[in-house]
């Protein structure tokens, strides 16, 4: 495969396939802590493609409600070097803006509520805790950060001044659609999708179009339905044994990352396996 590399991000390289066609290829790479570990995780790349195809095609009616489209061309016409874990897309001129929906309460949601008693422009009742569900699901939009920095929030008006009040509003409603039918399937498969980001761009025809790779555990919070219990921190459904090996450790989360034991890369591809097929019902080749 020696396609032009267009962007390289921590886990997935992006290549020019020609033909306003973009090649995204996932690795078997996995990030803790804001760190790449030198242990890749046997068929994460697979998996996590296979999965965001699953959604493209189950998120293919929401989008249309909305006059918009998803920009998968093909994940089975790709180079053999890559079959499997690549996603032949539409090229398009993407939106400068990363479309975040949460449903619960977590992580910098949880920093913001305590601090202001709402999230963005949202009023939300007292007594909510780290793992609370919300009376409804949040936008909660942030500007794309450059490698190594993180995510910026942003607010509704920002969104506007960014992309126009209708774009904004196209982009609130689509987001918090596509949150609440990927929610209604993760949650029949026992999963709970506590937030997740979508990444919009625009076609030629100037139609809205989803991008990036959609519900996967590297771009959701994905919680074991079966040990939700709202008041500390959820287990992740599929980092969590790295996280708590990565801790006992004594890994200092600055110096580079320890090599991961073999059963903790085991337990690690079984989790997103498993993940995969109780969403898709269907077995994992
Ligand atoms: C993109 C045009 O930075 C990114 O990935 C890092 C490896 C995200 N990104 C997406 C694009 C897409 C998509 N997806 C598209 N369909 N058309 N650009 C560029 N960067």
């Amino acid at each position: 495969m020696d396609l032009p590399l267009v962007a390289r991000g921590k886990v997935r390289e992006i290549y020019d396939a020609g033909d306003d066609r973009l090649l995204l290829v996932a690795s078997d790479r996995i990030s803790a802590y804001d760190h790449v570990l030198p242990t890749p995780i046997p068929d994460k790349g697979r998996v996590l493609t296979q999965l965001s195809v699953w959604w493209f095609e189950q998120l293919a009616p929401v989008l249309a409600g909305f006059g918009a489209s998803h920009h998968l061309v093909s994940a089975t016409d790709v180079p053999a070097d890559v079959a499997g874990r690549a996603m032949l897309v539409r090229r398009l001129d993407m939106l400068p803006v990363e479309c975040v929906a949460r449903g619960y309460l977590s992580g910098s949601g949880t920093v913001e509520y305590s601090r202001t008693g709402s999230i963005r422009d949202v009023a939300l009742p007292a007594g909510l805790v780290e793992g609370s569900r919300l009376p409804e699901p949040v936008f909660t939009p942030s500007t794309k950060a450059e490698i190594g920095e993180h995510d910026e929030a942003i607010d509704f008006s920002a969104v506007v001044s960014a992309v126009g009040a209708p774009r904004a509003s196209e982009l609130r409603e689509l987001t918090l659609a596509l949150y609440r039918r990927g929610a209604e399937l993760a949650e029949a498969a026992g999963i709970v999708l506590a937030d997740t980001k979508f990444e919009f761009g625009v076609a030629p025809d100037g139609g809205l179009v989803l991008g990036d790779e959609v519900l996967t555990p590297d771009s959701s919070r994905f919680w074991p339905a079966a040990t939700w219990s709202p008041g500390s921190v959820q287990p992740s459904y599929d980092k969590q044994y790295v996280r708590d090996w990565l801790t006992s450790s004594g890994w200092d989360r600055v110096s580079p990352p320890p090599e991961l034991p073999d059963d903790v890369v085991a337990a690690t591809r079984e989790r997103y396996v498993t993940a995969y097929e109780r969403l898709t019902g269907t077995t994992f080749a």
